[in-house]
């Protein structure tokens, strides 16, 4: 179960590129109020879902027979001492229409939502800013999309264990403000250093620079599978014009 989760982890990590390139935020305002300059503050997020499917035994107490898991779908920063409810009204998660009041109102921490079911579907996940002029966030909400997982296509995992689906992120805070500066650094956590990997796409991409050197470590473990998987070829081969000469023979 934990395995599946640093999978993912180390899924996206990977893929950070496209995945950051698709759901960075920005949040950048024109207003006079006083703003850092040439300064981002990176809050790295998770959201997800983890689904158990449901026993005959826990079957009994829910009033839909057709239901098979029990699900909780969520949004946190990735820290858990990082306060984010100065910045966040509220978070929304907008089920499947098949749900009674599919719009799940949640207004503090936790931001999640548990429910039961039987399908799959796409989770709109908003988070609402506060609108307040200190904080200075122009983009009121940013929307993320979650595809609720249920079942697990790993063949060698336990079909009875927990799935977990959860994807990283950042939300990327541009020029904060120096209220949204004063919130997001008390820990000192939030400030890393950055790097634009590609300058000209300043607006898409972030990449911090161990992350950079994880891609390095990566690309040279591929080239060692990669290797190995041709020197398996060749040996495959030598075998198989051997058994084709015993067979002649
Ligand atoms: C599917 N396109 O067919 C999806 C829809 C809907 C899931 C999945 C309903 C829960 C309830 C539920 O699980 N909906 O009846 O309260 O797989």
């Amino acid at each position: 179960m934990k395995l599946v989760l640093i999978i993912y982890l180390f899924f996206f990590r990977y893929n950070k590129i496209s995945r950051t390139s698709r759901y960075s935020f920005f949040f950048c305002m024109t207003s006079n109020i006083k703003r850092l300059k040439s300064l981002s503050i990176s809050v790295p997020i998770l959201y997800g879902n983890k689904a158990t499917k449901l026993t005959a035994e826990n079957l009994r107490s829910i009033s839909s027979p057709d239901h098979t898991h029990k699900w909780t779908v969520f949004f946190k920063p990735v820290l858990d001492y990082v306060n984010l409810t100065p910045l966040i009204k509220k978070v929304t998660f907008k089920l499947h229409e098949t749900y009674e009041n599919p719009i799940r109102t949640v207004e503090k921490p936790p931001f999640e939502v548990t429910e039961t079911g039987w399908g799959e579907f796409e989770i709109i996940i908003k988070i609402h800013f506060h609108s307040n002029q200190e904080l200075g966030i122009n983009e009121k909400n940013l929307q993320i999309f979650h595809s609720l997982k249920l079942h697990s296509y790993i063949p060698q995992q336990d079909p009875d264990s927990d799935v977990f689906s959860v994807l990283y992120d950042e939300m990327i805070f541009q020029e904060p403000t120096e209220k949204v500066f004063e919130i997001l650094t008390q820990k000192p956590v939030n400030l890393l250093p950055y790097t634009l990997s590609n300058p000209s796409k300043r607006y898409q991409e972030y990449v911090r620079s161990d992350e950079v050197e994880e891609l390095a470590k990566l690309d040279l473990f591929i080239e060692k599978i990669k290797k190995k998987i041709e020197d398996e070829y060749i040996l495959y081969n030598e075998l198989n014009q051997k058994k084709l000469a015993l067979i002649n023979d």
